[in-house]
């Protein structure tokens, strides 16, 4: 099975984490998923912190002459901000008397929740490891996941489809946009290509602009804002999944891959939301003869997944995220130290992450794939899961 652990704190001295259960063999170097942290770190709308960073990841163990060999790999990736931090974040010794407790907490984030929950007595406890700074590491790791999914002939991609108010006037404007693309095997490929052409990783340049407009706005205003991204997964075989049991249903483990990054409150699979309030004879995906005696659909609105399991058409999901729960404009909360009304903290953040968490989205689904592929085709290297692959 394929697994994966991370942990460190925002402004601590590093993140780490663990990749378990890659199979031997998958080429990969660091250069590789420093590519995908530099996309992670990009976007119109962060904030200070990621002038400060730049992300590259250290290959620990794992990897020998830039090939796995099915052990866990071991990641680390330096904060570079940490040496602004050292005595706020000192693993040990004393706390110095002028380090602050921070008792205000910031409505929409970990702050109240954690705190409450694990009976800090700081804030900074909670916002330190509740940060998206984390992520930076989960897309380190579902990298490797992703290059073995490519080197299979699956492709993930995603591109962001609104941003607060600015979006696509109907369905049809985007699937105009990546229709194309994405009858090859390698098309999201594409569309992610595409995308990362953009600040806001939006497909039209219209949308594009209208986007950024209301990001410089919210900015003036001291507020922030979210929106939703689109991931689509192409060349992916039909039978990965299973209807047997309620855990492996592919469909329950991408929502809750996507569902786990921070800030994002809603998944649709395929045309889930809209489908809600159709009849089913505008909502299932007709079947008609394909090449070779294979089924296949005109439509694909059930997101490349029925009863659990792929059905060989493209994976479709979207991510809703939430805006950022730092407000430059602070909203109205509580002080847990003192009990009384205040305003809450303004802390440095980004005042809109949809990009970034689009990149985000790309990387969690990429275990779960990898994952269920495995599991069907077998085999403990890459050579031999490509042959039993090829055989099926
Ligand atoms: C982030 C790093 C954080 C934030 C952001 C994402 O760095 P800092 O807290 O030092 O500015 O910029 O995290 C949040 C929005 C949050 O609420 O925690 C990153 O590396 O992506």
């Amino acid at each position: 099975m394929i697994r994966y652990l991370t942990a460190g704190e925002s402004h601590g001295q590093a993140l780490a984490g663990i990749l378990e259960g890659m199979p031997a063999g998958l080429e990969i170097e660091a250069s590789y998923i420093d590519h995908q942290l530099k996309r992670r770190q990009q976007g119109y709308g962060r904030g200070g912190r990621m002038k400060i960073e730049n992300d590259q990841v250290r290959i620990l163990s794992g990897v020998r002459y830039g090939k796995t060999l099915g052990s866990p790999i071991a990641l680390i990736i330096e904060n570079r901000d940490w040496k602004n931090w050292l005595e706020i974040m000192a693993v040990e010794g004393e706390r110095p008397v002028d380090v602050d407790y921070i008792g205000v907490v910031r409505p929409g984030h970990a702050d109240y929740s954690a705190t409450t929950k694990y009976r800090y007595d700081d804030v900074r406890n909670a916002i330190e490891r509740a940060s998206a700074r984390e992520t930076a590491m989960r897309v380190a790791l579902c990298t490797i996941a992703r290059k073995f999914l490519e080197d299979v002939g699956v492709f993930i991609g995603s591109h962001v489809i609104r941003i607060g108010p600015a979006s696509y006037e109907s369905r049809d404007d985007i699937d105009g946009k990546i229709g194309e693309w994405t009858h090859a095997s390698c098309g999201a490929y594409k569309v992610t290509e595409e995308a990362d052409k953009s600040e806001v990783r939006i497909l039209s340049p219209d949308v594009s602009e209208r986007a950024i407009d209301a990001i410089k706005e919210v900015k003036k205003a001291g507020d922030t804002l979210g929106g939703v991204f689109e991931v689509l997964v192409t060349g992916v075989p039909s039978g990965l999944g299973s209807h047997v049991h309620y855990d492996r249903k592919i469909e329950a483990q991408l929502s809750q891959a996507i569902m786990s990054i921070p800030a994002v409150k809603a998944v649709e699979i395929g045309e889930g939301f809209g489908n809600a309030g159709k009849p089913g004879s505008e909502v299932h995906d007709q079947m008609y003869p394909g090449e070779g005696g294979s089924v296949r659909r005109k439509t694909n609105r059930s997101g490349g997944i029925e009863g659990g399991i792929t059905v060989g058409e493209n994976l479709v999901m979207r991510g809703f995220m939430k805006p950022i729960a730092t407000l430059m404009k602070p909203l109205h909360t509580v002080d847990l130290q003192t009990g009384k009304a205040v305003d809450a903290r303004r802390e440095r953040s980004d005042f809109c992450a949809v990009p970034a968490c689009s990149v985000i989205g790309e990387a969690v689904i990429a275990p779960v794939i990898a994952n269920a592929f495995v599991e069907k085709y077998g085999g403990d290297s890459i050579e031999e899961i490509r042959e039993r692959y090829k055989n099926s």
